[in-house]
């Protein structure tokens, strides 16, 4: 009888447009008549929604009765941008919702554009969270992701008289990806005192009470793979005045005011993302978010357990967490906290099974970006979780002083606790020390760790609790989503779409070298993208350019070490040395778009005046008629996820030219490469891999390289620093009021000129402009530039996040696919 009644799911256009019409007119309660393409969206979302939770349901059951690992996924930014596209191809019904639409009166395109970016992540960590959990559901994993629904996600970024203006970014009004389920709730407590106290047995147990409680509520939001039934899940907690604490005493009390305070305060620890990218900043909400939701995440994780009735010595056979950094660096206490305190192991088994479940991956080893926490703040509102992490380091540091009795300096060295004022937690150091396995993000970054951040780490505890696992991206989103055209040309050669689950398929074309047709079909893929691109141009900034024009991007947040500052400085080298040029000299020229964008952290003073000299400079140079198509500059404003969707597929060259050993891995490099763009980088991050794979010949690389930053950073201080003539010219115009004011550029040239040249833009500078030379004699052989562009694709299968998540889930998780049956 159940089978007879059981959702099945809309296959064809006619019941796509019946679900989509039903939705509209009853969930929605709205009349067809006057039916505009947010209902249009909504309708068709719903429908999709439909189908995802039939297999959603079906695959947590599977996961729920399958006696086997799972994988947890903490992290504290989920970057997933919008939904309803990837459901649409996840599901391979696309083209019926296209045509469906068409029927009900609308472009697909429209419809999916009225949906509003989930953007709960600052840039790359954020979303290498999304495109891991697009693979591990594609893949087949038993794996669950774990965040915070912050109410209002990044800021909108606005650009206004070229300044960066931030605006809230409220997004839930309307959002059906995700289900509330008030029916797990978890209380959390912060703040009070711990105080030990004898059990009947005569047993010392540690007892935490008093402070406050807040709400943990779950709400789930279904992750659908690729050509797969799989349908993960990703719990994101937020957070709501206890009911037992709050209310009613104060309410009925007469204390309405206060009720309402206490329930706002609990309210504002899920109400926002912070919005620095790689810098941490010590706040307490901040801390407050990281533990509620690690301990939430741990509650229902352990509660997950235990319902399978196992030991408490099978738990990593059965769990494998995951610390997207050291955000979710707390839960290693509080799973101790659990199994100490309120399960009653003894602590060395305790211990035992924290370190087999938790693994870390680090993303930095720039030190303004490495977190660390105060200890009276983290005494006031952890209390418990403090002691244990004196416990941790004391146990860890006696081991240390036993095996390295001649390092005294080790024990100051390596200690989690760093003896300043105030004292700090370390947290890279305790995730560390609570896991089995540490990992970089790309090779150098790897090396790089294990040399410094974690050198005394590696003396202790060996190389191989070290290791590397390079990340990638995911080709469905940012290949077949992002460029659908070029996707299909591409499975027209390849004979289907494997290579959007198998991506080193895409080697294949390089038979196609020589097919002229192909090649043709290729660029004007590339030319439709650019003009796109154009037209978004035209209608946010009002500027024209060229699509035939070399289109130059440089995307991603901004910050000193991506060293925006270097292009835009090359910016005005090169519009100097064009208004230097004759006539003729003109013609040869290959006529170039720069194209920026990205977000400044609000405080981030250097970042925000960099925004401001690129739009002082387009408005000089894209008004100055002398110029014309030659030089183009650019802001596109609200740099985000959907708009990396349009940008990302119409480059000629992409700018990823971090100061090298700064940029871990970075991931935009590989978006573009996989979209049939070149890239000029600096040795740095995934650069270095991405060169191994495609071919010196067919990367611009430029720049010193990470082994030589040191001593060019201490020469730097001891007198020697010669600024580049060039670079000199350059600040000259600026300082002659060429692009304004020159009192607003003067930090930003000053910290290159005076106050050191941290990220050695003056000593790189050289080296950029002749490359760049070398790309505009590139890009005058276009058949030449096509073939590198191709060849390029063609060798980019490694860069996959499927083969980074098969990675995880081998020499670190421990945990087997589980395929939908039949
Ligand atoms: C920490 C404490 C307090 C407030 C904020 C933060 C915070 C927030 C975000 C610290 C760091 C981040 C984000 C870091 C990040 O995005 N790192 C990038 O991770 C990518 C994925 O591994 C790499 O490709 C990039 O190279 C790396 O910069």
């Amino acid at each position: 009888a159940w089978k007879k009644h059981s959702v099945q799911g809309f296959t064809t256009k006619d019941q796509f447009e019946d679900e989509t019409v039903r939705h509209i007119e009853t969930t929605l309660a709205r009349s067809l008549f006057n039916c505009d393409e947010l209902a249009a969206y909504s309708g068709a979302a719903l429908a999709f929604r439909d189908r995802l939770i039939i297999e959603w349901n079906k695959t947590q059951q599977r996961q729920t009765f399958a006696d086997q690992k799972r994988v947890y996924y903490l992290s504290l930014e989920f970057l997933m941008g919008r939904a309803l596209d990837n459901a649409m191809l996840n599901v391979g019904l696309k083209d019926v919702a296209r045509a469906g639409l068409k029927d009900l009166g609308f472009r697909i395109e429209d419809v999916i554009s009225q949906e509003h970016d989930a953007a709960l992540g600052n840039g790359g960590l954020g979303r290498l969270a999304a495109c891991f959990l697009d693979s591990m559901a594609t893949l087949n994993y038993p794996a669950w992701g774990y965040g915070l629904r912050y109410r209002y996600g990044i800021f909108k970024q606005e650009i206004v008289d070229g300044y960066q203006v931030e605006v809230p970014d409220y997004w839930l009004d309307f959002n059906p990806w995700e289900f509330p389920r008030h029916d797990i709730t978890v209380d959390i407590q912060f703040y009070g005192y711990v105080r030990k106290e004898k059990d009947e047995d005569g047993k010392t147990v540690t007892i935490w009470e008093g402070g406050e409680i807040v709400d943990a509520v779950a709400y789930d939001v279904p992750i659908p793979g690729y050509g797969t039934a799989t349908t993960n899940n990703l719990r994101l907690w937020s957070s709501k005045a206890s009911k037992g604490e709050f209310d009613f005493q104060k309410f009925n009390s007469g204390e309405y005011e206060g009720s309402v305070g206490d329930q706002q305060r609990a309210e504002t620890i899920s109400a926002v993302l912070y919005p620095n990218d790689n810098l941490e900043r010590g706040k307490e909400l901040r801390l407050k978010q990281q533990y509620f939701w690690c301990a939430a995440s741990l509650f229902d994780i352990v509660r997950r357990f235990k319902k399978t009735k196992k030991p408490w010595s099978k738990f990593s056979d059965m769990v494998a967490i995951q610390l997207n950094d050291t955000h979710p660096t707390l839960a290693i206490v509080e799973m101790q906290r659990i199994l100490v305190d309120i399960e009653g192991l003894d602590w060395a088994e305790a211990w035992s099974i924290v370190q087999g479940t938790f693994s870390y991956a680090n993303h930095t080893v720039m030190p303004e970006a490495l977190e660390k926490w105060s200890v009276p703040l983290m005494q006031n509102l952890l209390p418990r979780h403090l002691q244990i992490i004196y416990e941790v380091n004391s146990q860890f540091l006696q081991y240390v002083e036993k095996t390295f009795p001649k390092d005294r300096d080790m024990l100051r060295r390596v200690s989690i606790i760093e003896e300043s004022q105030p004292k700090m937690v370390r947290m890279a150091y305790l995730a560390t020390i609570g896991s089995h396995k540490v990992n970089g993000v790309a090779e150098l970054h790897s090396d790089l760790i294990k040399t410094t951040i974690f050198k005394d780490f590696v003396t202790i505890y060996g190389p191989d609790k070290f290791t590397n696992v390079t990340n990638g991206i995911t080709p469905r989103r940012w290949l077949h989503q992002a460029n659908p055209k070029l996707s299909e040309l591409i499975a027209s050669k390849l004979g289907g779409y494997d290579f959007l689950t198998d991506l080193t398929k895409l080697n294949k074309l390089e038979h196609f070298l020589d097919d002229a047709d192909f090649k043709k079909e290729w660029q004007e893929i590339k030319y439709a993208n650019k003009v796109r691109l154009a037209q978004h141009i035209k209608d946010t900034t009002g500027v024209s350019v060229n699509p035939k024009a070399l289109f130059d991007i440089q995307v991603k947040r901004i910050h000193e070490y991506k060293r925006q500052q270097l292009n835009i400085l090359g910016v005005i080298h090169r519009y100097l040395t064009i208004k230097a040029m004759s006539p003729e000299e003109r013609k040869k020229l290959a006529p170039r778009v720069s194209i920026f964008g990205g977000k400044a952290a609000p405080g981030y003073w250097m970042a925000k005046t960099v925004i401001h000299l690129v739009c002082s400079v387009g408005e000089v140079v894209n008004n100055d008629k002398d110029i014309g198509d030659l030089l183009k500059v650019i802001y596109i404003e609200d740099y985000n996820v959907s708009k990396a969707e349009i940008i990302t597929p119409a480059s000629d060259i992409s700018e990823h030219i971090s100061t090298a050993g700064t940029e871990a891995s970075g991931t935009s490099n590989m978006k573009f490469v996989l979209n049939g763009g070149l890239i000029i980088g600096t040795c740095d991050g995934a650069n270095i891999e991405i060169t191994r794979e495609i071919g010196e010949s067919n990367i611009f690389l430029f720049g010193n390289l990470a082994e030589d930053v040191e001593d060019l950073r201490h020469a730097h201080t001891y007198g020697d620093f010669q600024l580049d003539p060039d670079l000199n010219k350059v600040f000259e115009a600026i300082k002659s009021g060429r692009f304004g004011d020159a009192g607003r550029f003067s930090a930003l040239c000053n910290s290159i000129i005076e106050h050191g040249d941290y990220y050695l833009v003056s000593d790189d500078f050289n080296s950029y402009v002749k490359t760049h030379e070398l790309v505009d004699e590139a890009y005058k052989d276009q058949e030449a530039w096509l073939e590198k562009c191709i060849t390029s694709v063609a060798r980019m299968g490694f860069f996959s996040s499927d083969r980074c998540i098969q990675e995880y889930a081998e020499m670190i998780w421990n945990v087997e696919p589980l395929p939908p049956k039949e």
